[in-house]
């Protein structure tokens, strides 16, 4: 499927459709003419300030139209692109350059953050034209990825361009995507799921809409497709007026969606793809367009999937090259199997996803995955956001504390409600011990809440 590529694919778009919009950010239009020779020049640029096919340049930075060029000339110039939340604090972001040994930086012009001690790149068009050295390679590594996974210091994740590409064909075999439809860049380029929409963009020649992260509701209105996480989908169906929506498409993921969400969405005219996927998968691995039930659907073309003892195991075309360390690519596995830790089950065709391994505890001598309790309180029409965790108790070992986000305050009456509300939902030992509100500095870097984080809070505050 990748081989139809002879060369790289906004050159081949450049070809076959010059005229055609390929980049809409705010006003700005560029055509596939436009866009290929914008990342040739942007990419002579970037080599007359040092850069060298190979060497890592770290992109710390919300996304924006100009993050999009980096990383295509990032990519032309065969060297390789790691995107960095602009909301890590300082120390981790020095703990992140350090580790990642980056030859480059870039950062938007009013950043806060002080990257004073790193080399940075300038986006600029170059002295001379001239052309840029570099064949185009399906298989070099072309991305990192970072993905935090359980235990805090984030895995950084190589992909090569054929790695994303079998990723986007698979996926786009089942989910119609054509030319003149447009994908919203809604996630962030630092996350796995903002990095798909690039390279399902590329792979169809398609138009890729750019905005700030701030004016992301307004954008909305005027594509095609999106991808969202399960919040994300909710603040819009609560907040806009959907009617007027040309939204044909939204592709969810990244935590448990529930079936209320997808049907409320549907309501307002807006349908659904259901996905499960991860970082070293480069997204999604099953989907499904959305139904009455909760489960994830079945496995898409490039990847393949297996249960050993009721944990996920994927591989196939789609799985990235290894885990970058000490500035070695260390592969994933041996066998070529990734264990994902994530815990699944086949019903009625399609795979479900229980919850984490490593989230499970034990209270009393029963197992308790905290995702069954939090689907339940995801059920309850005012609890918009719920992370369930284990906290000590002198009888049953651990007990569950749930940490919540509701629509109005989370004061004693709703406390009270809710535990009425899980009382005749879930059994004795399944029901939280106590509600608290989640803090909002630790609502995350917008795609999901870190339980890391959110324990040592809770830590912190016993
Ligand atoms: C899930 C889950 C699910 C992941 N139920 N747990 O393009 C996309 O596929 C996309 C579209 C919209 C939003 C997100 C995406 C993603 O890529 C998500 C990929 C992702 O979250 N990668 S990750 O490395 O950050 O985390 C992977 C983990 O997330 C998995 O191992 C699961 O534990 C969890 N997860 N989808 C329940 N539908």
């Amino acid at each position: 499927t990748t081989e139809t590529f002879p060369t790289w694919p906004w050159q081949h778009w450049a070809t076959e459709r010059p005229a055609a919009v390929a980049i809409h950010c705010e006003g700005q239009q560029f055509s596939w003419h436009e866009t290929a020779k914008r990342v040739d020049e942007y990419a002579q640029g970037l080599i007359e300030q040092g850069l060298k096919r190979d060497q890592l340049v770290a992109v710390v930075s919300p996304n924006s139209l100009q993050a999009v060029w980096l990383l295509l000339a990032v990519l032309r110039v065969g060297a390789r692109f790691v995107g960095i939340n602009p909301r890590l604090s300082q120390a981790e972001l020095d703990a992140q350059l350090a580790a990642l040994h980056c030859d480059f930086v870039w950062y938007p012009a009013k950043s806060v953050l002080d990257l004073s001690g790193y080399t940075r790149l300038q986006l600029l068009p170059p002295d001379a034209s001239r052309m840029v050295p570099v064949t185009w390679q399906l298989h070099r590594p072309a991305t990192l990825t970072l993905t935090s996974g359980s235990t805090g210091f984030p895995k950084a994740v190589v992909h090569s361009a054929q790695t994303h590409l079998a990723s986007a064909e698979g996926l786009l075999a089942w989910l119609p995507f054509d030319a003149e439809d447009s994908w919203l860049l809604s996630l962030p380029l630092f996350h796995i799921s903002g990095m798909a929409i690039i390279w399902r963009w590329l792979a169809r020649g398609a138009r890729l809409d750019v905005c700030a992260p701030e004016r992301l509701d307004a954008a909305l209105a005027q594509v095609t497709h999106a991808s969202l996480v399960p919040t994300q989908l909710q603040r819009l169906l609560d907040a806009a007026e959907t009617t007027s929506l040309a939204l044909k498409q939204v592709l969810l993921g990244g935590t448990m969606i529930p079936v209320s969400l997808t049907q409320q969405a549907r309501q307002a005219g807006i349908e659904c793809w259901c996905g499960y996927g991860m970082t070293e998968m480069a997204s999604t691995v099953t989907a499904k367009p959305a139904d009455d039930s909760s489960g994830v659907g079945t496995v898409l073309p490039n990847r393949e999937l297996t249960l050993v003892d009721g944990e996920v195991m994927v591989k196939g075309e789609t799985l990235c090259l290894g885990y970058y360390r000490q500035q070695t690519i260390f592969p994933i596995a041996e066998d070529e199997w990734f264990a994902t830790r994530d815990l699944a089950c086949w019903k009625d065709g399609e795979l479900h996803i229980l919850g984490r391994a490593d989230n499970m505890f034990i209270s009393g001598g029963e197992n308790i995955q905290p995702e069954d309790i939090e689907k339940v309180l995801l059920q309850h029409p005012d609890v918009t956001q719920a992370v369930v965790l284990p906290v000590e108790d002198a009888e049953f070992g651990h007990r569950p504390l749930a940490l919540i986000r509701t629509v109005g305050p989370l004061d004693e009456e709703r406390k009270q409600q809710l535990r009425a509300y899980m009382a005749q939902q879930v059994t004795a030992f399944r029901r939280p011990v106590e509600y608290l509100a989640i803090p909002a500095h630790l609502s995350g870097s917008g795609i999901k809440l870190s339980r890391v984080a959110l324990k040592a809070w809770l830590e912190s505050e016993r």
